[in-house]
């Protein structure tokens, strides 16, 4: 038993390593219950980081907010007792894993607000290869509502331009590549996406291309995504205030990403 798990273990990582991007099944299970508990408190008092999209057609919003694991005593426990970090140091073949934030995403029933495709990695202030997200949804959310990855894409060996959202530049001045029309390439692409139950998790990594629909099912679709990065992370000067926003790091481009607000949860 303890065998077939070690090699199941050691199949995700190297599938992680190839595609940047697997569906994990069941590993948060017993985290759905406290991570709901933590988004309500969340939603009823937002931090300053939140930005709601609330689209044109009127329909139903797009709440998030990141970086609210130091107050909300749910996200501290997952950061500090889940079994997060643990895989996440497997997944990224790292000695350490270090946590970076929590980012909430809610996207409720009806709404038409489309998470475009992007990588995350322009939008942080941090460089290195070894990186990882867990998306883990805390209702069920059928495949043609998902977060879809393109596998492949972190190995591109390109930094696409971080949009805000609402389709504005996250830096007025950057050297990123703006990012082709995904759609239009789709049939060329190996385009992954899953039925997911609560507990689940999508593990992808920070240059994965990824995107969502809008939420055209009648239920919420609550997401607590969590994001760690591994001994090879450096702080990275991006060309203005980064998504989320760190400024007073004190690093410089290069720097280990060695403070406290970015913890070693694990080190083996
Ligand atoms: O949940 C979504 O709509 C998008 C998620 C995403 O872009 C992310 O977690 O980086």
């Amino acid at each position: 038993m303890e065998t077939e798990r070690t090699v199941q273990e050691a199949d995700d990582a190297a599938r992680y390593r190839q595609d940047g991007a697997i569906v994990l099944r069941g590993v948060f299970d017993a985290w759905v219950e406290p991570l709901r508990v933590g988004i309500a408190a969340l939603m009823a008092d937002p931090s300053p980081l939140e930005r709601t999209v609330r689209p044109a057609d009127g329909s139903a919003p797009f709440f998030q907010d990141l970086c609210n694991w130091q107050r909300i005593p749910e996200f501290e426990a997952f950061v500090h007792k889940s079994p997060a970090a643990k895989i996440a140091a497997r997944l990224m073949g790292s000695r350490t894993a270090r946590f970076f934030h929590d980012h909430v995403l809610v996207k409720q029933p009806g709404g038409s607000t489309v998470t475009p495709w992007h990588q995350d990695q322009p939008y942080y202030c941090v460089e290195g290869q070894q990186s990882v997200s867990f998306w883990i949804p805390l209702d069920p959310v059928p495949r043609d509502v998902v977060m879809e990855c393109i596998k492949g894409s972190h190995t591109w060996g390109k930094g696409f331009r971080p949009m805000r959202f609402d389709g504005t530049r996250l830096y007025a001045n950057d050297d990123f590549e703006v990012m082709p029309d995904i759609e239009a390439m789709r049939p060329t692409l190996d385009i992954a996406g899953w039925d997911m139950q609560p507990g689940d998790a999508i593990a992808f990594n920070f240059r994965t291309v990824h995107g969502a629909p809008g939420n055209h099912s009648p239920r919420a679709r609550r997401v607590f995504s969590a994001r760690w990065v591994g001994d090879d992370a450096v702080f990275a000067q991006r060309a203005g205030r980064t998504s989320p926003p760190f400024p007073d790091l004190g690093l410089h481009d290069g720097d280990p990403l060695d403070v406290p607000i970015f913890p070693v949860v694990y080190r083996s």
